[in-house]
C-alpha cells in the first residue's frame, strides 16, 4: 500500500494496466488527475482542443493496437462533447475508457447548478458504454479502473467510463494498485462446433462473412486458414475489411448496401458462416441471406446471433479459438471438392470491378493514386465522405487493423481525430485520414494538436463545396430542391499553413505525388482535393438477381 492522492491513484492504476497515453482536455474538476502527470513520464498526456478528439484519439489508438485507449474529460459539457466519439467506439466494439470528472461529491444529486453539473451523468453514457461507474473513495479508484479494463478485455469489448468527483481526487489515502491480468478466451461448446463443422463439410458452396469481430478478436490468421481448408470465399463487412488480405484468391472484398463482389457470390452460397457480424448491413439486395441458405453464426455476443437471419447453428465464443476449433473439427470430415472453381471467383471479381469502374470512375482513380504510395501497413481512416464509402470496395487492404471506419454510427467528423490517435500508436507508419470538406471542419483545430505534438497524419480533404451525400440526396430523392447543403470553404492550404502544418492542393490525378510529398515532409499535412459532388454507393439501388 502506498499513500497517494486520488488523482495519483488514477494515473498510477492506469500505468499498472499498461496504459501508455491519455488523451485529455483539462478543467477544474480533473486538475487533480492532470497534476498527477507532472514530473512522471510513464503515462504520457496529450491535450487536445475539443473533447470529441480525446475519445476519437483513444479509439484510433485502441483499434490500431488492440489495447484499450484512454480519454480524460471534465463532467457535463466535456463528457457530452465526447459522447459522439464514445458512440462511435461503441458501434465499433472498441475498448475505450473515458475517465470523467464530476461535481463535488457533497453536491451530487441536488441539482443546485454546480459548475458543469449534469443530473445523472452515468445515465447519459449508459447507452454507449458496456460498463460505467462512479467512485466515491480513493481506495476504490484502482479497483474501478481494473474492472473497466477487465470489461474491455473480456467478452465483447466496448467503451467504459469511470467518474470521480474532485474532492475524491484530492483526498490522500493508502492505496493498493492493481496488476494487469491476462484474460481467458471464451469458447463455444464442442457439440455445436461439431454440428457447424459437419454443415461446412457437407456444403456445396460455403461462404464466410467476416465482420469487425474478426479484427477486434485478433482472429484473422484462423479465418484465412479455415477459408483455405474448406475452400470458402470470404466476404467482409466494412468493419471486417483487412480480416483477409484483399489480394488472396478467396477474398471477395467488402459487401456494403447490397453492392460489391459479395453481392454476386452470396446468392450462390448454400451454407453461410458469419463471424463477428450481425449482418445488419448485409440485409439489402443480393447480399441478404435467404431461405434455403443455412446460417452458422459465431459471435462473442450471444444477442447478435440470429439477429437479422435465423441461425441454424449458434456458436458463442471468441472468434480466434472458435475458428481454430472449427478448423480442427472440419479436418476430420470428408469435404466436398472444388466448391468454388478459381475461374468462378475470378469472374465475380472481374464483374464487380467493371461495375465499380462504371459507377465510380473518379473515386477509383483517386483510390488508385492513394494505393500507389501507401505501404501495406499504412493506416487509412475512411471518413464519412464519398471516397471513404467507395474505398470500402476499391482500396485493397492487406493487413488487419489498418482500415478504420465509423461502422453504423457513421459519425461525420471522426476521421481526422481518429487518425491522430492511430498515428500516436504507430508513429513510424503512414497514417492517412479521408474526409470531406464538411466532416474535416469538425476537428479542424486539431491541426494545432498535430503540430504541437508532432503527430504527422496526412489529412486528405475532398472539397466539393457541399455536404455532398445530403446534397446528392436532394438532387435525386428531392427532385433537385437544393437547400442548406452547400458549403463555403476556407482556403484549406492557407488554413493548414496558418496552423504550422503543411498544406497542398492536388487535383485527383496528382494525388500520388502530393501524398508522397506529404510523407517525405514528416510534418502534419493537409491535402485538399477539389472534387465534384458524386453519388455515394448507398444512393444506388442494389442489383436485382435474375
Ligand atoms: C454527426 C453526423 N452529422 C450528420 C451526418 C449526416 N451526414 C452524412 S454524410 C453528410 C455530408 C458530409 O459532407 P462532407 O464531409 O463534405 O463529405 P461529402 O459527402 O461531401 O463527400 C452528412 C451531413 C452524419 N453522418 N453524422
Ligand atoms: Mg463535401
Amino acid at each position: 500500500m502506498t499513500q497517494m492522492t486520488g488523482g495519483q491513484a488514477v494515473v498510477q492504476a492506469l500505468q499498472r494496466e499498461g496504459v501508455e497515453y491519455v488523451f485529455g482536455l483539462p478543467g477544474v474538476q480533473i486538475m487533480g488527475i492532470y497534476d498527477a502527470f507532472y514530473g512522471q513520464s510513464n503515462v504520457k498526456l496529450i491535450t487536445v482542443r475539443h473533447e470529441q478528439t480525446t475519445t476519437y484519439m483513444a479509439d484510433g489508438y485502441a483499434r490500431v493496437t488492440g489495447k484499450p485507449g484512454v480519454a480524460l474529460v471534465v463532467p457535463g459539457p466535456g463528457l457530452q462533447n465526447a459522447s459522439a466519439a464514445l458512440g462511435t467506439a461503441y458501434s465499433c466494439s472498441s475498448p475505450v475508457l473515458l475517465v470523467a470528472g464530476q461535481i463535488e461529491s457533497y453536491m451530487l444529486g441536488q441539482d443546485k447548478g454546480a459548475l458543469h453539473e449534469i443530473n445523472d451523468q452515468l445515465d447519459v453514457v449508459r447507452p454507449v458504454t458496456k460498463w460505467c461507474q462512479r467512485v466515491l473513495n480513493v481506495e476504490e479508484i484502482p479497483g474501478a479502473i481494473h474492472e473497466a479494463m477487465r470489461q474491455m478485455q473480456t467478452g465483447r469489448p466496448r467503451p467504459t467510463l469511470v467518474e470521480v468527483p474532485p474532492d475524491v481526487l484530492a483526498t490522500v489515502a493508502d492505496v493498493t494498485l492493481p496488476t494487469a491480468e491476462p484474460y481467458a478466451a471464451q469458447v463455444p461448446d464442442q457439440a455445436s462446433i461439431q454440428r457447424a463443422a459437419e454443415l461446412l463439410a457437407s456444403a456445396k458452396k460455403p461462404l464466410i462473412w467476416a465482420g469487425g469481430g474478426v479484427i477486434v478478436g485478433g482472429a484473422w490468421a484462423e479465418l484465412q486458414a479455415l477459408a483455405e481448408v474448406i475452400g470458402a470465399p470470404v466476404a467482409t463487412t466494412p468493419e471486417g475489411k483487412g480480416a483477409i488480405p484483399e489480394d488472396h484468391p478467396l477474398a471477395l472484398g467488402v459487401g456494403y448496401y447490397g453492392h460489391g463482389a459479395p453481392s454476386y457470390a452470396a446468392p450462390r452460397a448454400d451454407v453461410i458462416l458469419a463471424v463477428g457480424t450481425r449482418l445488419t448491413g448485409q440485409m439489402r439486395g443480393p447480399t441478404a441471406p435467404r431461405a434455403p441458405q443455412r446460417l452458422i453464426h459465431l459471435d462473442i455476443d450471444a444477442s447478435v446471433i440470429g439477429k437479422n437471419y435465423p441461425a441454424e447453428v449458434s456458436l458463442v465464443g471468441h472468434a480466434k479459438p472458435a475458428l481454430q476449433m472449427l478448423i480442427n473439427s472440419v479436418r476430420t470430415q470428408q469435404a466436398q471438392q472444388e466448391r468454388w472453381p478459381h475461374q468462378e471467383l475470378e469472374e465475380i471479381i472481374r464483374d464487380n470491378d467493371a461495375w465499380l469502374r462504371q459507377q465510380a470512375p473518379l473515386q477509383c482513380e483517386i483510390i488508385g493514386q492513394l494505393q500507389k504510395v501507401l505501404h501495406d501497413d499504412a493506416v487509412v481512416v475512411s471518413g464519412i465522405t464519398n471516397v471513404g464509402y467507395w474505398s470500402h470496395f476499391a482500396l485493397r487492404v492487406r493487413r488487419p487493423r489498418t482500415y478504420l471506419g465509423a461502422s453504423y454510427f457513421a459519425t461525420l467528423g471522426f476521421a481526422f481525430p481518429t487518425a491522430l490517435g492511430a498515428k500516436v500508436a504507430v508513429p513510424n507508419r503512414q497514417v492517412v485520414s479521408l474526409s470531406g470538406d464538411g466532416g474535416f471542419l469538425y476537428a479542424l483545430p486539431e491541426l494545432a494538436t498535430a503540430v504541437q505534438y508532432g503527430i504527422n497524419v496526412v489529412a486528405v480533404v475532398f472539397a466539393d463545396g457541399a455536404f455532398g451525400a445530403s446534397h446528392n440526396d436532394q438532387r435525386t430523392r428531392y427532385h433537385g430542391r437544393i437547400v442548406g447543403t452547400n458549403l463555403h470553404n476556407p482556403n484549406f492550404v492557407q488554413v493548414a499553413e496558418a496552423f504550422g502544418a503543411k498544406g497542398i492542393r492536388a487535383e485527383p490525378e496528382q494525388l500520388a505525388t502530393a501524398l508522397q510529398e506529404a510523407f517525405d515532409a514528416k510534418r502534419p499535412t493537409l491535402i485538399e482535393v477539389p472534387m465534384p459532388t458524386l453519388v455515394p454507393p448507398f444512393q444506388i439501388p442494389p442489383r436485382v438477381e435474375e
